[in-house]
Parts: C-alpha cells; structure tokens; sequence
C-alpha cells in the first residue's frame, strides 16, 4: 500500500484532555461522545481509526485543587482516574488509548521536544512581568485587559472573568510572534481547518492583531514537567498538555517512529470554544516549530449549559453521567447529546427534554414501530420475510425516500453535524410510521398476502437502514434491532453497500425484548394540574344544573393514559372503530368508540389519550369494550382526543 492510500485510509481523533480536578460531568462526555461517534462513524466507512483521550494532570489549578484536598498532586489525580475511565467504558466510549500528562513516556517526550526547541533557538529565556488565570491556566496580557485593580489583584479574565493575579518570574519564552505570518497563510490555504467557520475568523483577528511571544515555563509552579537542564523551571502546562496529541502515538520516542508516522496529523481534534486559542494558534504554531504538519480539523462546540450557565467543574452546576447511565441507560443518554445539543452552539440541558426525547423519539418513533411491525407479522405466521421481487409505488417512494436519507444523513456525518443527521434520520422513521399506518398491513392480511409481505418487508429494509447509519451513536441498540430482523451486524464496507442497495434483503424476524423503555416520569405536572382542577372544581360553589361530587367520587374513577396500538373498523357499523389500547403495566384493552367521522386510523394510532379505564365493560355489536376513551366536543359537535402534554408510560393514571 502506498503511504498516501495508507494516510487517506486512516482516522485519527482527538478530544481534550480534562483537568482532573473533579470527577467527569456531562460536558466532558459530550467532548468524548463526539469523539466516539466519529470513531465509529469512520469505522463504517472501512477506515483505520485511533481514538485518543486522557487528563492533564500538571499545573497550578490541579496543585491548587490537591492542596485544599489535603492531598499530593500525584494521590490526588490518581483518586480521579477511574472515575473517568469507568464513566467512558460505561458509556460505550471505545478509545484506543488514554493517556494521563504523568506518564514517564510522555513527560520524557516533552522534555525532548524542550530541548529541541531551545537548540534551534525557538525557546528563550528572558523575564515575564503580567497576569495570569489559574482557572484558564493563561497569561492576560495588558492589552486584553482591563485597567489593573489598584489592591494588587489583577483584572477579570477575559476568557471566564475571574479575577487574575500578578505574575513577575524569569521564564523561558516560546518565539510565537515568529509564526504569525505562518499562521496567517495557513488559515488562508485552509479554511476548512476549523469548524465551524466563524471561529476561525475569530481566530484570524486575533493573530493579525500581533502575537506577543509566549512564556512556556513557570518558577512558582513545581507541579510539573521539570525543563530538561533548568531544574528552577516547570513546563507551562499547556506546553505540556497540548503535545499528548503526538506522544501518545509515539512521538520522542525511540522505536516508534512508525506508529507515529502511520496517525499524524491528526484528522479530527474536537475541543470546547473555551480553548479554541490554546488548539488553533499556539498548537499549529508548536507543530511548526517542530516541523511537523498540522492537524486537518478542529472541531469546536458549544457549551452545555444548566440554567443558562456553562456546567463546569469551577462552577459545580454539573450533572453525573453515571446519575444518568443508571436512570436511563447510556444509549439513550448518547443519542440525546447527539440529537439535541447543537454542535455550533450552546444548548441547554434539562431532564425534561431529555426524557421527553428518550420517550417520542426512541419509545415511541422508533422502537413501536418494530416491535409492532415484529408483533403482527409473529401474529400471522410470517416470520420469515422473503425477498420481496415487485415493488408498489408506494413501497418505491418509501425506497426513494431511504436513499436520499442515506446520501443527506452521510454528509452531515462527514461534516460532524451529528444533531442535523439524526434529525434528517427520525424524519425518515416518521415516514417509514407513515408508511406502515397509512398501509394498513393488518387489514391486508386476509385478502392480498402479498401486499401485507410488501409493508412488512419493506419497513424490515427501512429499518436495517435506520440501524446501520444510527450504529455509531447507539451501537447496541442497533445491532439489538438488527438481530430482531435476523442480520448481523458487520463493519465491512457497510455504508457503501447500503447507498447500492436495491432492496433484495430476506430477513428471519425475532421477538426481542422492549428496546426503548419510556422513563418513568416523577410525577408529573400533568397529573398535578388535574389534580389541581379536581379539587378546585370538588371545592367551587355548585351551580344548580350539576351535581356535586366529592373527592372519594372522583377517586373511584380511574382515569389512565394509554397509547392506541391498534384501530379497525367494525364491520356492519358506519360509526364504531375497535382500538387495542395498551396501558402499559395494567395491560391491553379492547375498547370501542363511535368516532369514525371524526378522526382516520392514521390520526388515533400511536398517539396518547386518556380513558375512563374501570368502567363497566359493554357489549357492542358482538364484541365487547373494555373502557371509554374521552373526548372534547365543540359547539359544532366537532370531538378532539384528550390527551396529556407530553408522553408518559402508558397506564399512568390521572389523579
Ligand atoms: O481545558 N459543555 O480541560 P477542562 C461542553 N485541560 N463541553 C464542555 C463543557 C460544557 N459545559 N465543560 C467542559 C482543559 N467541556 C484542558 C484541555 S487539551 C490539550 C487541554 C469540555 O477539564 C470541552 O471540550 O477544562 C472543553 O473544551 C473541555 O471539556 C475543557 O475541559
Ligand atoms: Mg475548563
């Protein structure tokens, strides 16, 4: 193989390494999880893939943060490590290696790169006079800084706020303003360099607005890389940080030179907007230094935010992913992040939207959707789905309509933007629902056999499809899903096969276990609105024409929210529909309502509503109904479906 088709055909990705001041939180899983999702997404596309992620252990912020601990710096970041490798192995975050800025290995290729630096003249030393930012762990120059605080504190941090402190110290200098018109011509020769743009038009006003050389040592700090014949001198930790990206695969160190050569560049770095000068003006400007080439992207995102501040470990607005890995499980958790935070801007978090997502998006769009397609085939006898040799038009625009989702969905991955994908992706599960409801396979069955196969081999190869290109963000799930169609999951030129697909799949369907559970809600404020109204109206003055009811009363009526599964009409009736409505843990019920006129199948199936569960069955027309569904009536005898904000677990009762 030639080294060009070697590089092309590799990947090789990137996130920050985190200060381990603190246990893991959801914004450095977001970081990792795009990493992973990029992983495994070029693991689709036949590539050779290294993932690298890890903590930066040195520095004044860990020293501080070890100390109020009462700890070492070195006991103190060990007592972290497994936090973050236990939360990535249980959120399926599958990286090749972690490296910790502590590893002898790493601390020796740094020092190396020092020295080789100073050598070629690139390093100085000389004396630093200005402010600096623990919490950012940067110098803030007079310039980007407001008028110094007269009582020996420094000014805000321009970046967080904080209040900075002074910093006068003999240092060793890196010759940054040296690359500034290298920096310069390389932004212009690669504006696909950063994503998304804007950023790195931010970054270019920023070096043309001059580069003050950098001071990449500290005398005050001891928690750090010694400088290689300079005892007095700990690598700042940014010089020390940033270069894991290369001592990981082996840069500095004898013997690997190949492995080093096979990964570098890096392909894809993703980062925080919080660094985005740390990674895109003085890393590239390093590289050059040192005469290797530049990464080919950064990828910068937005902040996770909980009422409206950025989570951060400093502020302690977090939440745990391992509170969320135990309450909901960790794929449904990574298809929120990648479904929902927007990777080009801040999003907020809330449990709500989170569990409203797992519940519309998963539960019901998609895991229904097989699990009903699976039940009714299993209840005529057809497990086995043929290949399917003559198409309908409307099988053929479902076809279509597959192919594009594809193409779109493959180039919103290649330009990571996850959330966009996977909108493009449930709008296509939205119409593979469509599809199935509108066709009405379980009317088919008795008299056109083929035509019921058709919607149901059809939707098979609709969803086979919808679990290849969804794999990278939940792979279990997925390839749970396609063992429920009789496939098995492989990595083998799997994209490319699907773009050529002509739908000729046979499929061996199984019954599997509920994929997608709905959370189960607190309690929700549905419920206590109702309750609210219940008792207002049980306390309001009766008007003369209804009867008062207290609240025993009401109580004896058990009102529960259910999904309608199913819809029929009755033969011999022009009014009546047969529904089988599932309410969850209390069961299926049979139940008939006069509402032909009102509402098509289309628009009862799959939706929520509320009925009056315990009343007393009724025979109708020779069948029985097993409760009441309610409904709204206008002045024009118009009827709507009552039905609750937003979805809860089936059988909820309404109190
Ligand atoms: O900056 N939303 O480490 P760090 C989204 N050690 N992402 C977030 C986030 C949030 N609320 N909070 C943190 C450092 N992140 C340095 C990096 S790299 C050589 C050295 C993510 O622990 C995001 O990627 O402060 C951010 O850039 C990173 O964590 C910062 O982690
Ligand atoms: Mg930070």
């Amino acid at each position: 193989m030639s080294n060009t088709s070697m590089s092309e055909n590799k990947f090789y990705v990137t996130t920050p390494i985190y200060y381990v001041t603190a246990k893991p939180h959801l914004g450095s899983l977001y970081s990792t999880l795009l990493a992973d999702v990029a992983a495994r997404w070029n693991k689709l596309r036949g590539k050779r893939v290294f993932f690298l992620t890890g903590t930066d252990e040195h520095g004044q912020k860990v020293a501080q943060a070890a100390e109020q601990a009462g700890k070492t710096p070195k006991e103190f970041v060990d007592s972290f490590i497994d936090a973050y490798q236990t939360a990535w192995h249980k959120y399926e975050l599958d990286y090749d290696y972690f490296i910790r800025t502590t590893d002898p290995e790493h601390v020796k290729a740094v020092q190396q790169w020092l020295t080789q630096l100073i050598a070629k003249g690139d390093i100085y030393k000389s004396h630093y006079t200005g402010w600096y930012c623990t919490s950012c762990e940067t110098f803030v120059s007079d310039k980007e800084s407001e008028t110094p605080l007269s009582n020996g504190q420094g000014p805000a941090c321009p970046s967080c706020g904080r209040v900075t402190h002074a910093v006068s110290e003999e240092t060793y200098f890196f010759k940054l303003s040296s690359y500034q018109d290298a920096l310069l011509k390389f932004y212009a020769q690669h504006p696909d360099f950063i994503t998304p743009k804007e950023r790195l038009n931010e970054v270019i006003s920023f070096v043309q607005s001059g580069l003050k050389d950098l001071s990449i040592s500290r005398t005050t700090v001891t928690w750090g890389i010694p400088f290689p014949n300079d005892a007095a001198h700990v690598a700042y930790v940014w010089a020390d940080a940033l270069n894991n990206y290369i001592t990981a695969i082996g840069y500095g160190q004898p013997g690997k030179e190949e492995l080093f050569n096979s990964w570098w560049p890096a392909d894809l770095q993703i980062l925080g907007k919080d660094i985005v000068r740390f990674h895109a003006v003085y890393w590239p400007a390093f590289l050059m230094a040192s005469g290797l080439s530049l990464p080919k992207k950064l990828l910068v995102h937005g902040w996770i935010k909980m009422d409206k501040q950025k989570m951060s470990k400093s502020l302690g607005n977090v939440v745990d992913p391992i509170d969320l890995y135990n309450k909901y499980g960790a794929e449904p958790v990574r298809y929120y992040l990648m479904r929902k935070m927007s990777i080009t801007h801040d999003s907020d978090f809330t449990i709500q939207d989170l569990e409203q997502t797992i519940t519309s998006d998963l539960a019901n769009d998609l895991g229904n959707l097989l699990n009903r397609m699976v039940s009714l085939a299993d209840k005529h006898g057809v497990m086995e789905v043929p290949q399917h040799k003559i198409w309908s038009e409307t099988a053929l625009a479902l076809r279509d309509e597959c192919f594009n989702t594809i193409q779109e969905y493959e180039q919103f991955m290649q330009d990571c933007l996850y959330h966009m994908a996977l909108a493009r992706l449930w709008k296509f599960v939205n119409s593979v629902n469509a599809y199935f409801h509108a066709a009405q396979p379980w009317k088919m069955v008795g008299n056109d056999r083929d035509a019921f196969m058709e919607v149901i081999s059809a939707t098979c190869h609709s969803l086979r499809a919808v679990a290849i290109l969804a794999w990278p963000v939940m792979p279990h799930k997925m390839e749970e899903m396609l063992g429920s169609l009789g496939h098995t999951f492989t990595m083998q030129d799997i994209i490319e096969n699907l773009e050529l697909e002509i739908w000729n799949e046979h499929f061996m369907l199984k019954k599997i276990p509920t994929l997608f559970e709905k959370p189960e809600p607190e309690i929700t404020s549905v419920t206590q609105e109702v309750l609210a109204a219940l008792e207002a109206a049980a306390e309001a003055p009766a008007t003369p024409a209804v009867p008062d009811v207290v609240i025993d009363d009401v109580m004896k009526m058990h009102l529960l929210v259910g999904t309608i599964e199913q819809c029929e009409e009755v033969p011999k009736s022009d009014k009546l529909y047969k529904m089988q409505v599932n309410f969850g843990a209390s069961g299926m019920r049979q139940i008939l309502s006069g509402i032909r006129k009102h509402f098509t199948p289309d628009e009862l199936i799959g939706k929520q509503a509320v009925f009056v569960f315990n009343l007393k069955p009724r025979m109708m027309l020779g069948l029985e109904s097993q409760g009441m569904m309610l409904l709204a009536e206008d002045a024009e005898g118009k009827l709507t479906m009552t039905t609750v904000a937003r979805a809860v677990p089936n059988g909820t009762r309404l109190r």
